[in-house]
């Protein structure tokens, strides 16, 4: 509509005055996606959002998406600006990593090599030997498990048993879950099936196995749009955010795209489908971080310390990744 019409045209002139790029999650809202898009910044996974942010020229990275992924962006890029929409925006696994219990943990194993996900603070980050994401978690285990490595795997259990299940790794899990993708129930997405028998299942591996299991294909984010737009099938059942049907339809148009059913048929989840966190990523806070600036607010800031040591692992995942 026209109000957002304006915040969008005012946020455009902004980041042109101000040399500075928007870099959104494929879990923010569609606008704020079409909007990086529109822009010139880009749309992607964590991974993808961390090398973007490191290699654009602009001096300032407006982050859209959660905590981590800001502290990321500040930690491969020390000399840049980075804003967030909001602060607020974190993510369960994070918050349910806490780094005085993680280092109990890691200090009680100190014979394994510690893995863990990029959804965690920098705290978490500088303890790590490794930081993966799920586009590539899965090789850079079965890296480590050729090498004879136990594994330390923090923090998705979900996650950390499928990739367990896959490469029969050493792994000692921590046992964190997102909110959104341990709300997907296996029986009503049986029963969905029932009503689309053509359809192909994608799952991102942050869901319960029982819905694991029952998938046509597992993966991340990118790799889900990536079979969305290769696989025969014209009708797809998609467990994970529901923000990501946005590049999906993209990907494969003329495809149909379907939510995957989550807990109380959406009654009484939390989170049906769409992380609350992302969601605080609109147009008003977008323009709000580019306007004042505001250090508490908005701005990310990362120990010295801990960014030197979480910028380790973090290379050694680009270094593997390319
Ligand atoms: O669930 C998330 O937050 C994901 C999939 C992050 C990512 O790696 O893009
Ligand atoms: Fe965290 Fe899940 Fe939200 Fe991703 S979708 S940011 S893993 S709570």
């Amino acid at each position: 509509d026209a109000e957002k019409a304006q915040y969008k045209a005012r946020i455009k002139q902004l980041l042109i005055d101000q040399n500075a790029v928007l870099v959104a999650h494929y879990y923010t809202d569609p606008e704020i996606q079409a909007l990086a898009e529109e822009t010139g910044g880009c749309v992607s996974d964590s991974l993808e959002m961390a090398r973007f942010g490191r290699d654009h020229p602009a001096k300032k990275l407006i982050v859209a998406g959660v905590k981590f992924m800001g502290e990321t962006a500040k930690i491969l890029s020390p000399e840049k600006t980075i804003l967030m929409p909001t602060l607020e925006a974190t993510c369960s696994l994070d918050l349910g990593c806490p780094i005085e219990e993680f280092n109990d943990f890691c200090d009680a194993h100190p014979d394994h090599t510690v893995v863990v996900y990029a959804n965690t603070s920098a705290a978490v980050k500088a303890r790590a030997d490794w930081v993966v994401t799920s586009s590539i978690a899965l090789e850079i285990v079965e890296h480590l498990d050729s090498l004879d490595k136990k594994i330390i795997w923090a923090p998705d259990r979900h996650l950390g048993s499928y990739i367990n299940k896959q490469t029969g790794a050493d792994m000692l899990l921590w046992q964190g879950e997102c909110i959104v993708h341990d709300e997907f129930q296996a029986k009503a997405l049986r029963e969905l099936k029932k009503l689309h028998p053509g359809a192909a299942i994608l799952v991102h591996p942050e869901s319960p196995a029982s819905v694991v299991e029952l998938a046509d294909a597992v993966g991340s984010t990118s790799q889900l749009i990536k079979a969305a737009q290769t696989m025969a099938n014209d009708t797809f059942i998609v467990a994970t955010d529901r923000g990501i049907f946005y590049k999906m339809q993209q990907a494969a148009p003329g495809k149909t795209l379907i939510e995957a059913p989550t807990g109380g048929n959406g009654a009484t989840c939390k989170s049906c489908a769409h992380c609350p966190w992302m969601a605080m990523n609109g147009l008003q806070a977008i323009e709000q971080s580019l306007i004042n600036s505001d250090k508490t607010n908005h701005e990310i800031f990362v120990d010295d310390e801990l960014r030197i040591k979480a910028l380790i692992p973090l290379t050694r995942m680009l270094d593997f990744a390319k």
